[in-house]
């Protein structure tokens, strides 16, 4: 595969400075050399820089509208470009407001090449927040919301741009839902395995079950990987760590049979912050999921079905 890494050092998103030290944590840690060792072609764009939206209004209600518009306007651009030059946009975050950005530009690649589009949001939370439900105004609680067709406050892209529908949403790892996030999750059809469901299904059943649906759908499938999906003992570089999170081994056991599927067209890796972190230890972990969802295995063996 050729994979363009690209750097949104966005932290506007999320309640506390931090993230935008996140794509430099992910190159330190070797994401580039550890996928070009797997095989692939590796082609960094860089970070990206824009400038604030000055065309929208601020938002008493969506904290610091300007730069996230800005950064998802950006995404959604660069990410589209990749996809349709043939390369699979790796996202280095950055906080999780960057998503509203990347899925909206994969969601216009999908439609383009008549494919409906899926995510996996691999989270201890929904983010299906507006500024209306938001408790705290932060913006990284918005994007399944957003590119959903939900949370239209701001042009922040044009009108007509694709949605995803709420029904191709799988949500795995969920531990914390606000008061009204979780109504409207449900009144949406969102598909959520929280974490009673995966300790009760277990999380081979749960992505078997994922991965099918994609399958049979013929669906382009994008991952996103926010670092609170995992437990803040293996992974406490994140501004809002939850306990109870996905262990490595969940985490791994993800990423191996999404890598068998052959799905995968896109990947975010957000909310990371380096400021947060142990030594580099978050930053090294989400650089060894990477490689597993790029190939790396610990042993040949055909996925076992259902
Ligand atoms: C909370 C926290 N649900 C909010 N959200 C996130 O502010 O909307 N933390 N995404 O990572
Ligand atoms: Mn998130
Ligand atoms: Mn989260
Ligand atoms: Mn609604």
């Amino acid at each position: 595969k050729t994979i363009a890494l690209i750097g949104a050092p966005i932290e506007e998103g999320s309640g506390r400075r931090g993230a935008a030290m996140g794509p430099a944590a992910l190159r330190i840690a070797g994401i580039d050399t550890t996928l070009a060792e797997l095989g692939h072609t590796v082609v960094d764009e860089g970070d990206l820089r824009p400038l604030p939206a000055r065309d929208l209004a601020n938002h008493p209600r969506a904290n610091n509208l300007q730069m996230v518009a800005a950064f998802a306007r950006a995404l959604d651009a660069s990410v589209h470009e990749a996809a349709r030059a043939g390369r699979l946009p790796l996202i280095l975050g950055g906080d999780h407001a960057l998503s509203m950005g990347s899925v909206s530009g994969m969601a216009r690649y999908a439609a383009e090449i008549g494919k409906p589009l899926f995510v996996l949001w691999l989270d201890a939370h929904a983010d299906f927040n507006s500024p209306e439900t938001s408790p705290s105004g932060n913006m990284h609680g918005m994007p399944v919301a957003f590119f959903c067709g939900e949370a239209e406050f701001a042009p922040i892209l044009p009108a007509d741009r694709p949605m995803v529908d709420p029904k191709n949403v799988f949500q795995v790892g969920i531990r914390s839902v606000d008061e009204r996030e979780r109504v409207e999750i449900a009144e949406h059809g969102v598909n959520v395995y929280d974490m009673r469901a995966v300790d009760e299904t277990g999380m081979a059943r749960i992505m078997h079950e994922i991965i099918d649906t994609v399958r049979h759908a013929d669906g382009l499938l994008h991952v996103s990987f926010d670092v609170d999906f995992l437990d803040p003992d293996i992974a406490p570089g994140v501004g809002t760590t939850v306990p109870g999170g996905g262990t490595f081994r969940e985490a791994h056991l993800i990423m191996e049979m999404l890598c068998d599927s052959g799905l995968v067209a896109s990947l975010d890796l957000v909310e990371l912050n380096p400021f947060l972190d142990d030594r580099g230890k978050s930053a090294r972990i989400l650089v060894e999921l990477t490689a597993s969802l790029f190939g790396r295995r610990i042993l040949d063996r055909p996925t076992r079905s259902a």
